[in-house]
Formats: C-alpha cells, sequence, structure tokens
C-alpha cells in the first residue's frame, strides 16, 4: 500500500525538498506550513505525482496543530510517515544579551511544537503498530557553538526527545529516527538574522548542503526494508568539519 507522509515546515527549505523528493517516488502527503500561498502553489505542483492534501497551522498553537490533525479527509487519516521538521534559529546571541521573544520562539517551535504533532499523531501509529518518526535535528544538537546557546539546547532537546520515542514506541515497531544537518542553505539564515544582510554572508564561500541533500537521506531513511532502522545521522558538507570549523576560500 502506498505510505502517507506528513511533512511540517514543508513551505521551504528541507521540509519543501522532502515533499518534492517523496513525490517523486509517490509518497501521499500532507503539507504543513503556515503561508498559503506557498502551500497552494506546492499542492497544484505535486498533485500531478500524488495525492496532497496541505494543512494551515502554527505548531507553536495547541488547539490549531490538534485540530487541523484531526480534520483529515479519511484517505489521509492513517499516516505512515511523520516528518517532524518545522523549526528555526531565532537570533544568535551571547546568553547574557539573548531576546526573550527569540528564546520562546525556538523553544515553543522546535521542542513544544514537535511535541503537540507528535502527540496528535502517534496515537493512530501505536494503535496500528506500524509508523516511522523523523526529527529533523541539527550538528546544533550534538555541540554547542558560541551564541548557539538556546537554539543549541531546543535541538539537544530534539535528540533527547527523539530517543526516548525510539525507546517508548519500540514495542509498537514503530521506527524513530534522527537526521542532524550541519549548514544547510535555506531560509533558516533570513529568519535567524530576521531579514539582516549578514544573512547573506552565512552561505558564502563555500558549497554548504543543500535541501534536497538532505531529502534524499531522508528518503533513503524511509525506504530501508522493514527490519532496518536509521536511528541517527550527522550530515555536513564537505568544507564543514564541526559547528565552527568550515574551510572557506
Ligand atoms: P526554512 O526557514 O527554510 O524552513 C522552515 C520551515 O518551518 C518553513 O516551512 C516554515 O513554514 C516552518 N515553520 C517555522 N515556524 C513554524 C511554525 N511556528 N509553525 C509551523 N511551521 C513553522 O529552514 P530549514 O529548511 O533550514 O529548516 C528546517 C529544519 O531544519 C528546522 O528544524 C531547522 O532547525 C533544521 N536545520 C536546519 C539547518 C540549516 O542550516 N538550514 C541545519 C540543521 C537543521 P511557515 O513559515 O510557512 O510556517
Ligand atoms: C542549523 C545549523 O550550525 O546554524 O541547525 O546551527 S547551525
Amino acid at each position: 500500500m502506498t505510505p502517507t507522509a506528513l511533512i511540517t515546515g514543508a513551505t521551504s527549505g528541507i521540509g519543501k525538498a522532502t515533499a518534492y523528493e517523496f513525490a517523486k517516488h509517490g509518497i501521499h502527503l500532507i503539507l504543513c506550513g503556515r503561508r498559503q500561498k506557498r502551500l497552494d502553489t506546492i499542492k497544484k505542483e505535486l498533485s500531478e505525482q500524488t495525492n496532497v492534501h496541505i494543512l494551515n497551522f502554527d505548531v507553536r498553537d495547541k488547539d490549531e496543530t490538534f485540530n487541523a490533525i484531526s480534520s483529515l479527509p479519511n484517505d489521509f487519516k492513517a499516516i505512515d510517515i511523520l516528518i517532524n521538521n518545522a523549526g528555526n534559529a531565532h537570533g544568535l546571541d551571547p546568553i547574557h544579551t539573548g531576546n526573550l521573544e527569540d528564546w520562546d520562539a525556538m523553544m515553543d517551535i522546535n521542542v513544544k511544537g514537535l511535541l503537540y504533532v507528535s502527540k496528535a499523531i502517534i496515537p493512530q501509529m501505536t494503535k496500528r503498530q506500524t509508523g516511522h518518526i523523523i526529527n529533523i535535528g541539527s550538528s546544533a544538537g550534538k555541540e554547542v557553538y558560541p551564541k548557539g546557546n538556546v537554539y543549541c539546547a531546543s535541538k539537544h532537546a530534539v535528540l533527547a526527545i527523539t530517543e526516548g520515542m525510539r525507546i517508548d514506541l519500540n514495542p509498537f515497531g514503530i521506527k524513530v529516527t534522527a537526521i542532524n544537518p550541519g549548514l544547510v542553505e535555506t531560509e533558516f539564515s533570513q529568519v535567524r538574522f530576521k531579514g539582516e544582510a549578514i544573512a547573506d554572508n552565512v552561505y558564502k564561500g563555500y558549497k554548504a548542503l543543500q535541501a534536497e541533500d538532505v531529502a534524499e537521506v531522508i528518503y533513503f531513511a524511509v525506504s530501508r526494508p522493514a527490519h532496518v532502522n536509521i536511528a541517527d545521522v550527522l550530515m555536513f558538507c564537505t568544507a564543514q568539519a564541526s559547528s565552527t570549523i568550515v574551510k572557506k576560500s
């Protein structure tokens, strides 16, 4: 049977590239985000290849999240693959001058939002005793870098939640995977630096990972045989050795 995947943050970057990658393989798609126009455009494009349903909600809002997921039509109710991808860094400041709104955004979206979406979907996976959850962590979930403080904390939390899910969902045969990329050229830095010009410099002087590179690894993980779970992937572009070491020209 053709699997159905729900992807959060499908309007941009890694989530959008994953939608396009999955569509190539005919996976049915539930695409989520807040930017309706983008959701409409992506749905239009991918509907030529597979069945697509779109959901507009803010993962920070518990009620919106649960209502959106419970509104799914029957054809899309059984979710086989959950890609918890929505998230961003907000700001890059030392801990003593950090912005409280940025901290709230990162914890509310990257951590609590991921939990809300998971809570809304996992019960039907445990009931059906099948499913695959992929959480998009980060190299920032494995090491802390200067001024990364709260973003790194949010991604360390994603890794801890991933490991907790893998343990608790083990009796139900549910696969749980963390994909942890380093620098990926997406809208990430536009969001982090609130549209300031500095965002343009982040990917200059080297070839960063592209969203499609990550999407291919995500598809690899979901396309393994039933007995194989890719538990944890750390991926960098060739120029990057760690959060702070990047070979630039
Ligand atoms: P983008 O900014 O390109 O995409 C972020 C996506 O998240 C958008 O589709 C956005 O949709 C969605 N999103 C953000 N906030 C919310 C919200 N409150 N509710 C619902 N959806 C939301 O960034 P990336 O593709 O790079 O980021 C995707 C994930 O990858 C994030 O978890 C990020 O932390 C992680 N990551 C990114 C890396 C990078 O260097 N780019 C490296 C490692 C990990 P919309 O605005 O329409 O709601
Ligand atoms: C995104 C990569 O290095 O900006 O998670 O934290 S980094």
